[in-house]
């Protein structure tokens, strides 16, 4: 997969983003330098902060083309809900259209059905229960670069997740247009983007048809209640909640319902995990049966005070943060401010459903000079919590070790 750290290459995709009544153009104005970067605590860890790319604001970059940009983790502390011009960036393949006609653009939806369809945007939202639902996007790398040993990919710190409220319409009601045939197993879905060279497989990801219908899983067309930005898959894309981001194909334009089981390279090669106990493994361990990544797992970050942190002796405060309970909601979370000695039950914040983000809080009274260890654990509501060890895979998925940090009384 192209999917290195490619940081040092200057040429960002120079292109902007011209909204009028639904349709947008990716153009190409000049880059300016990077003003500022950061530096994760791994190798090869400095991030340029680029506010270059259409409708986003300062963002970190990985990569520019095709677009890897990370949300700074700061921003997660401002409210349980990323804002659209801050939310990551991720997409695979060269061929991102530069410019989108949504009066022109068509959902098509074909294969094992009793009859194909064809829709535009304006006949999802006229022919269609709108839903909305908030939910957890978080790409099934994010974290990778904290694997040790390291292991190949987008070196992410903890940014490549967001939460947004989607809004659209159930692919359900969408496939139920169309008649499921009866010998129907899985459904595929495939984006308006493509690889550079035809030999680059498509990036297509496919659901069980159990799933697809399962009335949970969305087409999209607005996020935080605003259209998809260009970069997060204007005009449609398809939101699983409390499964990783690799699914919630973007550009959505074409749905493909299929009786046989799909070999594509996404869906057969590419995001594989081991099929273990939180698809764990010893490096170089070999001989390992996979399958194809799926559910969230729980996790929780503290978002006010960072590693390093200074904070006052003897004065009361709070900790704050963020948790997700992954394909579950969030029964509890723990904070600990004796590097995990004693844990006592966060208070958490409104609860916008089970696939959302949920803001936590702990009081904090460093009661004498030096360093504490704070840590954060989050319950879901199966009873599955993070582990104290992280996980390793060759694939840098599913990392969801308890978090970490040291702070400073003085
Ligand atoms: N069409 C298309 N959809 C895609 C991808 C892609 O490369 N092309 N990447 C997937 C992956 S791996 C991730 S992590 C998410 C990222 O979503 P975002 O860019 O909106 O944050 O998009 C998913 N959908
Ligand atoms: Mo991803």
């Amino acid at each position: 997969m192209n999917d290195g750290n490619n940081i040092g290459r200057r040429h960002a995709l120079r292109s902007i983003v011209t909204a009028s009544a639904g349709f947008l153009t990716l153009g190409l104005p000049k880059l300016a330098s990077a003003a500022n970067a950061i530096t994760f605590p791994f190798d090869n860890g400095l991030r340029e902060l680029t506010t270059e790319f259409p409708q986003k604001r300062e963002m970190l970059l990985l990569r520019s083309r095709p677009p890897l940009l990370e949300t700074p983790f700061s921003v997660f502390d401002q409210g349980v809900f990323t804002p659209n011009d801050q939310f990551y960036v991720r997409w695979h393949l060269a061929g991102i259209p530069t410019s989108i006609d949504a009066r022109n653009f068509r959902l098509r939806v074909h294969g094992a059905v009793r009859r194909e369809v064809v829709l535009g945007i304006a006949d999802l939202s006229k022919d269609f229960e709108r839903v909305e639902l908030a939910a957890v996007n978080q790409c099934a790398g994010n974290s990778r670069g904290f694997f040790k040993p390291r292991v190949a990919g987008g070196q992410w710190g903890n940014g490549a997740m967001g939460n947004a409220r989607w809004t659209g319409v159930r692919l359900k009601d969408i496939l139920d247009r169309a008649g499921v045939g009866s010998g129907a197993i899985q459904v595929r879905f495939n984006g308006a983007d493509a690889g550079a060279l035809p030999a680059t497989p498509d990036f297509i990801k496919t659901l069980s048809i159990d799933h697809a219908r399962d009335g949970e899983v969305i087409v999209a067309f607005a996020m935080n209640g605003k259209p998809l930005p260009f970069l997060n898959g204007y005009p449609l894309r398809l939101v699983v909640p409390g499964w990783y981001s690799t699914y919630w194909v973007k550009m959505l334009d074409d749905i493909e319902v299929i009786d046989t089981p799909d070999t594509n390279f996404w869906m057969a090669k590419a995001y594989q995990i081991p099929d273990t106990p939180h698809a764990d493994v010893l490096p170089g361990q070999t001989g390992v049966a996979t399958v194809p990544i799926n559910r969230m797992v729980p996790r929780s970050f503290i978002t006010n005070v960072s590693d390093g942190s200074v904070v006052d002796i003897a004065r009361p405060q709070t900790i704050r943060g963020i948790a997700f309970g992954g394909d579950t909601g969030v029964r509890e979370v723990l904070f600990s401010a004796d590097d995990g000695t004693s844990w006592t039950p966060a208070k958490l914040g409104q609860n916008f459903g089970k696939y959302s983000f949920r803001r936590w809080e702990a009081p904090f009274v460093p009661r004498h000079a030096g360093q504490f260890v704070l840590k954060v654990k989050a319950v879901n509501d199966d009873g599955t919590q993070q582990p104290d060890k992280p996980n390793w895979n060759p694939g840098g998925y599913m990392r969801n070790v308890v978090e970490s940090m040291t702070v400073v009384a003085a």
